[in-house]
């Protein structure tokens, strides 16, 4: 069954065997599903397309282990031939995320048809403009940031001028009123930004460190979900 027309943004957790501190991944997978994520995307910059199938098919039977096969989307990363074959071998992939040098959405849809999810990450340059009035036929929803600079992505929110820029809670909310579909934010989002982010009114939150380096991922998790929920009431 398709997740597309249930898809929930609103706690988002996105990794990679990289992002763990040398610790086994699927645990750290297993906590955030537990803990309440709603949404898993599995990105690796470093490991093979093989390790990452296989790393999917770990993640869609944590996720099918805790009876959310249905509510937890399980996206990938760039990778449209890891979600292609993967699903070829019978694996459960909801769909993809991809940045503005990946693979174009019309192509990701293309490929995986119209019960697949599409995310892309918005441009950094001209970030309202663009939000406001590009072709959104073809995607679920945007992922912006970052709120704060961050290790685990250090380009992310790169200016054409070489700079970071990070995004206040007022360009966020903004965001949010701006796009005509749902926006997830993300990068450098630690658990005392949650409460502000939440009010912000944009529809989730994304992170890795926050979870994958924990030390203990999974009270982490469940601490980041939760205070998400109670500051944003209107949307339970
Ligand atoms: N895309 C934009 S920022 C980012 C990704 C994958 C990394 C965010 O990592 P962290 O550790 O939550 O700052
Ligand atoms: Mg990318």
């Amino acid at each position: 069954m398709s997740v597309r027309n249930k898809l929930d943004i609103s706690a988002y957790f996105v990794v990679g065997p990289e992002n763990t501190k040398g610790r086994p991944v699927v645990p750290i997978i297993q906590d955030a599903v537990e803990g309440g994520f709603t949404c898993l995307q599995i990105r690796s910059k470093t490991v093979s397309a093989r390790e990452l199938i296989q790393l999917t098919h770990r993640a869609s039977e944590v996720i099918a282990q805790a009876g959310k096969s249905d509510t937890v989307a399980l996206l990938v990363d760039d990778r449209l031939d890891v979600v292609l074959a993967a699903r070829k071998q019978g694996i459960k992939v909801d769909g993809i995320h991809v940045g503005q040098s990946d693979i174009p959405v019309e192509v990701c849809r293309e490929y995986l048809g119209d019960d697949s999810i599409v995310g892309l990450s918005a441009r950094t340059h001209e970030l309202f403009e663009y939000i406001k009035t590009a072709d959104v036929s073809q995607i679920d929803y945007f992922g912006a940031g970052p709120l704060h600079e961050t290790k685990t992505k250090p380009d992310c929110g790169l200016n054409l001028d070489g700079k970071v820029i990070t995004r206040s809670f007022d360009d966020i909310a903004k965001l949010a009123k701006l796009s005509p579909i749902p926006v997830v934010v993300g990068g450098g989002v630690k658990l005392a930004d949650i409460p502000q982010l939440a009010e912000t009114g944009v529809d989730g939150f994304f992170v890795v460190s926050a979870v994958s380096e924990a030390d203990n991922p999974k009270l982490e998790a469940a601490k980041l979900v939760d205070t998400w929920k109670s500051h944003t009431p209107l949307k339970r």
